[in-house]
């Protein structure tokens, strides 16, 4: 019987899944146009609304069987004030045209189907292939959870035969997700492997490939939604939610690039974090007592391993109360904080959602919570006590802006205590009295007074819990930048969190998953990404270790963490020789700060990502669509890690132009496949011919020295010429913002038998102070070098023979 009814609940949910059963939406009979706006009125008393936001980017809006309503509020979108381009009407007996200097977006009367084409090619970019559909019936409505919230809504669009799709944000799946279909519902789902849908986060927007041709589609609905890029049919890739709004934003490129600079318009920018943020980092479940914490930290320092921060999990606490220390094991927090401190290591402490909920007054968080009526609650008025680590919990309405401003302030605590970072976990939000969300769909959020349920509040719970601790850090520190990383998310993250890939298993399996979820997390808006190095749950070895930061030295999150109950897993555990490799590595990623940093900035401008996959950087070269199994840093480098035990070799995939051996300075003409040795010691990497690429020296912490002198690694194109660039600012303060960097262009071009270096004037105001630059010339067999520039401050040119 019971197998019976699972098999019954899987047949409904293929079924929930099967929009061709949905009533579509009625034809065109009339349409009106504001300044930015076109509504069409349908058959069937359905609207919808066009609106044109920039010259590639325009919103669709659905409201079926009624009128769209006013109110219009989005969690993920920073922006609304734009500027309205120069666009145009048109329309025939059989259409509506509008028309922008990039797009033309053709709506067919009836049935109504939307087209987007290339505004100069008329080139198809994505067409419906049915009507935009809702659940008339309440057939399809909710049936995973709640009935109550609302109807099922979906757009559908052909299936390009070779169309590959990209983004969705943090999914346990390969690169390109064409064939591919996926739930978001933010849920904890410690030791996923591949295909596990779904896991901790809802990014749901994606980016569609044909031909070398991009264009972008951001769902904006934080509902239970879905997605599927010709799996269920190869007629369609839809996508759909189990309430809320038909809502999205489509994005022409043609490149990607441009479509994620557009993204970060609409949800906003990653700010630059802490410069020590790109240090190395540690972590365990759970460093306590405090000398044990300073244990670790001695241990680094005295092998010569380079740290800057340490976490303090779970058990640094008082009864898993957030916003205290356990008196005994954390007697003095301020205290070992500035001991760290003098040794250039920063602590950043765990802080979950779940507030204990006790009897006895006396805890703070809680007792103020309660009388400010902060702390959710279920449709009948009662707490919602979810059972998390405290035990019985309550969980913060961070709809509420006095609730999350309140959380903010009371990191004051942290503050005080030299706290210099928050690492958000636990917040899909998990509840241990049912995963799934079940125990939790009666609970109303406050929601800018709709007073709406978990259905629609369960994704974006993590968004604002992060943005009220980010907001809180920034007004408690204003001269600082906050420094936030979080499990679960939802689009817009990026504005106030770092984030790393939740509980993963040391196996060569989930190591595998790196590449593509970094890279996907990239291409979709959250550039400061990571995994636990060495995975979290279960025995790792000194190989699994090895080959893992061998691909988290370059990440911008770089953090060794390990379960509880897991086998140690610090850079010594599995012996010297392991040690020495990793050693290395980590040596390496300090020594390429400089160039980390100038790229993570252009992340944080662009919003284009620092660890891409190829197609990002090539995505005229069909070769590199699926490729998920080598990454870029930026522009320049290319990394081809191994990802099985008992592996020495592998093929590397080298997209057209020049690279070389960052090892040897081997050169290679690109556009092929070549065969390298790869033995554990060594992560082949190429740097692209034409790159010049920073360093600085090696450091054991950020700030340890100054960045004296700077190298400048030229690697010449075929044509002898090179460009980079350098950017610095204080690294801490968010002074940037206002112009305190410096950024310095140095190009270099072949002249007569030499070459001729070109420093640029540095734009912005930050004074790094006075420096020598070297300059090493790559593509000989014995390097060039220049010393002894002394970096004036402005413009020169220096011949390089
Ligand atoms: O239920 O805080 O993903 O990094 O060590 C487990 C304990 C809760 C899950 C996090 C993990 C962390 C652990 N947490």
């Amino acid at each position: 019987m019971k197998r019976l009814l699972l098999i019954l609940a899987c047949l409904t949910s293929v079924n929930a899944q099967d929009i061709t059963t949905l009533e579509k939406i009625g034809p065109v009979v009339r349409f009106e146009n504001s300044e930015k706006t076109v509504t069409l009125h349908c058959q069937d008393n359905s609207q919808v609304q066009l609106t044109v936001l920039a010259p590639d980017l325009v919103r669709v809006r659905a409201a079926f069987t009624k009128p769209i309503p006013t109110k219009d509020h989005s969690w993920a979108v920073a922006k609304d004030d734009w500027t309205t381009p120069r666009w145009n009407l048109t329309e025939t007996p059989d259409s509506i045209t509008i028309t922008t200097d990039e797009l033309e977006v053709v709506v067919h009367r009836s049935p109504l189907l939307i087209d987007f084409r290339d505004a100069r090619t008329h080139q198809l970019l994505n067409a419906d292939e049915r009507p935009m559909s809702y659940d008339a019936n309440g057939r399809l409505a909710g049936i995973q959870f709640d009935s109550k919230a609302g109807m099922f809504v979906a757009a559908s669009k052909k299936f390009g035969f070779d169309e590959h799709f990209y983004g969705l944000g943090e999914k346990a799946a390969r690169l390109d997700k064409r064939r591919m279909s996926f739930v978001n519902w933010n849920s904890d789902t410690p030791g996923y492997n591949e295909n596990k849908d779904p896991i901790y986060q809802t990014i749901p927007f994606y980016l569609g490939l044909q031909r070398g041709i991009a264009y972008g589609i951001f769902f904006d609905n934080s509902y239970r939604s879905y997605f599927d890029f010709g799996r269920a049919s190869s007629e369609r890739a839809w996508f759909g939610a189990e309430g809320g709004e038909m809502n999205y934003y489509f994005f022409y490129g043609p490149s990607i690039k441009k479509i994620l600079g557009r993204y970060a318009d609409l949800t906003g920018r990653m700010p630059l974090p802490p410069l020590w943020a790109l240090g190395n980092q540690q972590s365990r479940w759970s460093y306590f007592p405090d000398t044990m914490v300073e244990e670790v930290v001695g241990e680094y320092r005295k092998r010569d391993l380079p740290l800057d921060v340490i976490y303090l999990d779970i058990d640094y606490m008082n009864g898993y109360r957030v916003f205290t220390f356990d008196k005994e094991r954390f007697p003095d927090p301020r205290g070992l904080t500035e001991k760290l401190r003098r040794q250039g290591v920063k602590v950043v402490t765990i802080v979950d959602p779940g507030i204990k909920h006790q009897k006895e007054r006396g805890y703070h968080a809680f007792d103020q919570g309660l009388e400010k009526n902060f702390f959710q609650r279920r449709r009948n008025g009662d707490l919602f006590v979810p059972r998390v680590w405290p035990g019985d919990s309550v969980f913060v309405d961070f709809t509420l802006p006095d609730a999350r401003r309140w959380w903010g302030d009371l990191h004051r605590f942290y503050i005080d205590n030299g706290i210099a970072g928050i690492w958000n976990d636990m917040n899909e939000p998990s509840d241990f009295v049912d995963q799934t969300g079940k125990n939790q769909l009666d609970v109303v959020s406050y929601d800018e007074g709709e007073k709406t349920t978990h259905a629609k509040n369960r994704n974006t719970f993590a968004l604002l819990m992060a943005r009220g601790t980010y907001e809180g850090l920034e007004r408690l520190q204003p001269d600082r930048r906050p420094y936030v990383i979080t499990r679960a998310a939802y689009a817009g993250i990026q504005r106030y969190s770092t984030m790393w890939t939740g509980d993963t298993n040391s196996t060569w399996e989930a190591l595998s998953l790196n590449i593509p979820m970094f890279t996907s997390l990239g291409l979709s808006g959250e550039p400061f990404v990571g995994s636990d190095v060495g995975g979290f749950i279960g025995r790792g070895n000194g190989e699994l270790l090895v080959r893992s930061y061998q691909i988290s030295f370059l990440a911008p999150f770089c953090r060794n963490h390990k379960q509880h109950d897991g086998y140690d897993q610090e850079p010594w555990r599995f012996g010297k020789y392991y040690e020495d490799i990793i050693r290395k590595y980590l040596k390496l990623r300090y020594a390429l700060l400089p160039f980390l940093y100038t790229t993570l900035e252009e992340a944080h401008r662009t919003g284009v990502p620092l660890f891409r996959p190829l197609v990002l950087n090539y995505q005229d070269d069909p070769n590199t669509h699926n490729i998920d199994d080598q990454f870029m840093i930026g522009e320049d480098l290319l990394v081809a890690p191994i990802m099985k035990p008992d592996v020495t070799r592998r093929l590397v995939y080298l997209p057209a132009g020049v690279w070389y051996d960052y090892w040897s300075n081997k050169r290679y003409a690109g556009g092929t496949t070549i065969t390298v040795d790869a033995p554990l010691d060594v992560v082949p990497m190429f740097v692209r011919g034409g790159a010049i690429v920073p360093m600085g020296p090696t450091l054991n912490y950020v700030g340890e020295k100054p960045t004296d002198p700077v190298t400048f690694n030229i690697y010449p194109d075929d044509a002898g010429s090179a460009a980079g660039r350098l950017y610095e600012d204080d690294g801490l303060s968010p002074g940037y913002k206002r112009g305190v960097f410096r950024r310095t262009a140095v190009a270099v071009r072949r002249s007569g038998r030499g070459f001729l270096v070109s420093l640029g004037t540095p734009e912005g105001t930050y004074n790094p102070g006075p420096r020598t630059f070297n300059f090493v010339l790559k593509s000989l067999g014995s390097a060039a070098k220049v010393l002894n520039i002394k970096d004036s401050g402005h413009a020169q040119e220096i011949p390089l023979r």
